[in-house]
C-alpha cells in the first residue's frame, strides 16, 4: 500500500475506490514514469497518455455518475492527481485541469449547459481550459480587458487571455470577459463557453517553460467571437463569483499535484540514497543524508494531511473550504519546492542531470506555486479569514 492509499484509506476512502487508485499507481508505474523525461524533453503534448487516461476512466474523476463521471468524489480525485504526479506532473495536470475547466459548469452551469459538455468532457473525448488570466491581469483578475458585448441572441467577445493550460488541445475554453464596464469591474464580469472552432477565435502563442512541459500554456485571442445566450455560465455580471467558486475547489488539484512531486522526489532520493555508496557505505547510513531524507517524508505527509482534510470538507460541504484549500494549496507547493531542491542535493552531481528525475521534479514544482493564484494570493485569501 502507498503512503497515498493509506492515508486516504483513514479519510474514508472505499476498498472499491483503494482498488482503483492501486490500478492508477500500477498503470502510472508502468505506463506513465517510462514516457515522464522523453515528455519534458520533447514539449511535446502527450496524446497517448491522454488515451491511456481516456481508457483508464480518469477523466471521470471530476464528474458525477450521471454525467458519465465515476462519482468517486474530491478525494479520489486528489488521491489520484497524487499518484500519477509522483511519476509526471505535465500528465497528472491533464485531469487537475479536466476538473478546473469543468467546475464552472459544475457549479453554476444550467442543466442544459451541463447535459453538453459534461458527458465528453467526463469521457476525455473533449479538454477543457479555463481561461481567466491576461497579459495586464494575473493576480487581479479583477482588472481584466476582454470584453463582451451583447447582441441579438448572444454576445460578442474581443481580447486576449494568456497562461492558459490546455491551449491548442481543448475543445472549449471557459472564458471571463467584462460585460459591464460601467460597474466595478469584478461586479461586471460574465463566464461564457467558447467553443475551440468558434469563428474569431484563435491560440497565438504557446510559451516555452521551465518545467510542466508536456503541458500545453498559450494565448488565447478573441476577435469577435459569437457566444450564443445559452452558453452563458451563470447569471451575466456574475462571473468573478463564478472565478473565485471554482478556484476555491480546483486549487486542490494543484495542492493534490505538490504532494505527489514531494512524494515521487522523496521516494526517489531514498532509493537513490539506498544504494549509492559512499566512504565505504550507503549514503543512507551518513546523518546528513537521513535527516534531509526524514525533513522531505515529514513535510510531504504534513502537507497530504492538511489536503485531504480539506477534501474531505469539499465533499461535506463544510464552509470554510476556501481558507482550506488555500492553505492545502500553499502548504504543499512550498513542500513541493524544498522537497525537490533537497532531492537535487542527495542525489549531488546525479541530480543536476537530465538521466535522473529529480531536477524536473524541481522544475515542474515551481509553478505550483505560481498558478490557479501564487502562494502570495493565498497568504491573502486566508488572511482575509483572520479579519
Ligand atoms: N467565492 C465567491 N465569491 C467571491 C469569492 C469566493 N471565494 N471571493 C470573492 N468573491 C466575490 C466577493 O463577494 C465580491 O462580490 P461583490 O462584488 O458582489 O461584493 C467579488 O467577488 C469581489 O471580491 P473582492 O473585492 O474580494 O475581490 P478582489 O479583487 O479583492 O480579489 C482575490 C480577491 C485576491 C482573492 C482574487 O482576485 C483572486 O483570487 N486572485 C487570484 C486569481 C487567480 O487565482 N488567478 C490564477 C489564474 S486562474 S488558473
Amino acid at each position: 500500500m502507498s503512503n497515498t492509499s493509506e492515508s486516504a484509506s483513514q479519510y474514508g476512502l472505499t476498498r472499491e475506490q483503494l482498488d482503483f487508485l492501486e490500478v492508477i499507481r500500477q498503470m502510472s508505474v508502468e505506463k506513465v514514469a517510462p514516457r515522464a523525461a522523453e515528455i519534458d524533453e520533447s514539449g511535446e503534448f502527450p496524446e497517448d497518455i491522454r488515451e491511456l487516461f481516456a481508457g483508464h476512466d480518469l477523466f471521470g474523476l471530476p464528474f458525477e455518475e450521471r454525467y458519465g463521471g465515476t462519482g468517486t468524489g474530491e478525494l479520489m480525485l486528489c488521491a489520484a492527481i497524487e499518484e500519477v504526479s509522483k511519476f509526471c506532473a505535465s500528465s497528472a495536470l491533464m485531469i487537475a485541469a479536466q476538473d478546473l475547466s469543468s467546475l464552472p459548469i459544475r457549479l453554476f452551469g444550467s442543466d442544459d449547459l451541463k447535459d453538453r459538455w459534461l458527458p465528453k468532457m467526463a469521457s476525455g473525448e473533449i479538454l477543457g481550459a479555463f481561461a481567466l488570466s491576461e497579459p495586464d491581469a494575473g493576480s487581479d483578475p479583477g482588472a481584466m480587458r476582454t470584453r463582451a458585448t451583447k447582441t441579438d441572441g448572444g454576445w460578442l467577445l474581443n481580447g486576449a487571455k494568456n497562461w492558459i493550460t490546455n491551449s491548442g488541445v481543448a475543445g472549449m475554453y471557459v472564458t471571463f470577459a467584462v460585460t459591464d464596464p460601467d460597474v466595478k469591474f469584478s461586479r461586471g464580469i460574465t463566464a461564457f463557453v467558447v467553443k475551440a472552432d468558434a469563428e474569431g477565435f484563435r491560440i497565438d502563442t504557446l510559451e516555452h517553460k521551465m518545467g510542466m512541459k508536456g503541458s500545453p500554456t498559450g494565448q488565447p485571442v478573441y476577435e469577435d467571437v459569437f457566444v450564443p445566450d445559452e452558453d452563458v455560465i451563470g447569471e451575466p455580471g456574475k462571473g468573478f463569483a463564478v472565478a473565485m467558486g471554482t478556484l476555491d475547489r480546483s486549487r486542490l488539484g494543484i495542492a493534490a499535484q505538490a504532494v505527489g512531486i514531494a512524494q515521487g522526489a522523496t521516494d526517489f532520493a531514498a532509493d537513490y540514497a539506498r544504494d549509492r555508496i559512499a566512504f565505504g557505505k550507503p549514503i543512507n547510513q551518513l546523518q546528513g543524508i537521513q535527516f534531509k531524507l526524514a525533513d522531505m517524508e515529514t513535510k510531504t505527509a504534513a502537507a497530504r494531511e492538511l489536503l485531504y482534510r480539506a477534501a474531505s470538507m469539499s465533499e461535506g460541504d463544510e464552509p470554510g473550504l476556501g481558507k482550506y484549500s488555500a492553505m492545502a494549496k500553499l502548504f504543499a507547493s512550498d513542500t513541493a519546492m524544498e522537497v525537490t531542491v533537497e532531492a537535487v542535493q542527495v542525489l549531488g552531481g546525479y541530480g543536476y542531470v537530465k538521466e535522473y528525475p529529480v531536477e524536473r521534479m524541481m522544475r515542474d514544482a515551481k509553478l505550483t506555486q505560481i498558478y490557479e493564484g501564487t502562494n502570495e494570493i493565498q497568504r491573502v485569501v486566508i488572511a482575509r479569514t483572520l479579519q
